[in-house]
């Protein structure tokens, strides 16, 4: 199941208890204090990795804890630090404070871990508290408390290409033959019902990751159909291709199409509204459907690639304006 939020305590581990204790040998009745010091708490860690796509296997718990540092030992015998506790969450998760609403850090490279909550300091044992007037102590310290806090994990997936249109527009298609993702496909309306990432071969060497997500209607913004909520999975991505079904069985004409999904992206963040689009026309295999990618293209005057996700045709054209907009736009930095 795909989960993109979800919320829990994290805990640091407590440091251990230093030791009270004295050196007790055959010649030495009355040693010195030798209490050894308590070990430190594991830090909770949040690791991105590559190998989860959601935070599903995260749901169900409520609190996260990292392991108690030991106890100190006789014999200023230190106990052991604790190990931390890594929660793996995919690449491009971002870590809230619940409470307060701040980003505590955005996870978007696999392999930058993050520690979300500190493990305590062990307390130190008694040996440390000899002076020349307090010859016995019987003091030491307590391990300290490890860090609390309860976090918001939100994904949000990293992509170059996220793919927008109506229900039925031809999305997964297009990225089961781009990609070796295998989307579920289908002649009814929300067949895709969670986000999907595939990479594509581009131009040369270059590859790119294409985000698939369910189809938007008119008035999604207001919750309409699946809503706009999977919208947030193509924030990151750097170029929208915007499907348009030109195909006979399509229920809106091809402008009023291009007209909704606009719509939707302005109510949505008029930020992803200005992301720059290619305008492709999917299901173009016959005079009726080329003919209906022709008005689009005169009615809203931008330029439209013809695609036909059955026969083939159109998408090495496509594939060759995504590699060279991607070339561009990745010699520029400060996308995120
Ligand atoms: N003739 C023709 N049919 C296509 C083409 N591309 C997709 N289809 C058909 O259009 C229907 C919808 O395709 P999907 O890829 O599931 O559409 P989608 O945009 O992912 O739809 P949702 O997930 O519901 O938003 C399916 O019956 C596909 O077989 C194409 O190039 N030509
Ligand atoms: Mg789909």
């Amino acid at each position: 199941m795909f989960v993109d939020e979800i919320e829990f305590t994290v805990r640091g581990g407590k440091g251990g208890s230093g030791c009270v204790s004295f050196l007790r040998e055959k010649f030495a009745m009355r040693g010195g204090p030798n209490g050894g010091d308590g070990g430190d708490g594991g830090d909770l860690v949040i690791l991105p990795t590559t190998h989860c796509n959601t935070l599903f296997h995260l749901t169900g718990r409520t609190l996260f804890a990292a392991p108690n540092g030991e106890q100190g030992y006789a014999k200023k015998c230190g106990g052991k630090n604790a190990e931390d506790l890594a929660i793996e969450v995919p690449e491009g998760t971002i870590v809230y404070d619940a409470e307060r609403g701040n980003v505590l850090k955005d996870l978007a490279k696999a392999n930058e871990s993050f520690i979300v909550a500190r493990g305590g300091l062990g307390g130190r044992g008694n040996s440390h508290f000899a002076t020349a007037t307090h010859r016995s102590p019987r003091e030491s310290e307590p391990g300290q408390d490890g860090e609390v806090r309860r976090v918001r994990l939100s994904l949000k997936l990293i992509a170059d290409v996220g793919l927008l249109g109506l229900p039925n527009a031809g999305k997964s298609t297009l990225l089961s033959k781009l990609t070796r993702a295998r989307p579920k496909i289908a002649d009814y309306p929300f067949t895709t019902l969670e986000p999907m990432l595939g990479i594509a071969q581009g131009m040369g060497d270059s590859t790119f990751v294409i985000a698939d997500i369910p189809g938007l209607i008119a008035g999604a913004h207001l919750g309409k159909g699946l809503g706009d909520k999977f919208l947030k999975h193509v924030e990151r991505t750097r170029l929208l291709l915007h499907l348009v079904d030109c195909g006979d069985l399509a229920l809106q004409t091809p402008a009023e199409a291009r007209t909704i999904i606009r719509a939707e992206l302005e109510g949505y963040s008029q930020e992803l509204a200005k992301r720059p689009q290619l305008i492709v026309a999917t299901k173009v295999e016959d005079e009726v459907s080329a003919a209906r990618a022709a008005e689009l293209e005169q009615q809203s005057g931008e330029s439209v690639i013809r695609i036909s996700s059955a026969t083939g045709n159109g998408l090495r054209d496509l594939i060759i304006a995504v590699s060279q907009f991607l070339l561009v736009a990745r010699a520029t930095p400060n996308r995120d």
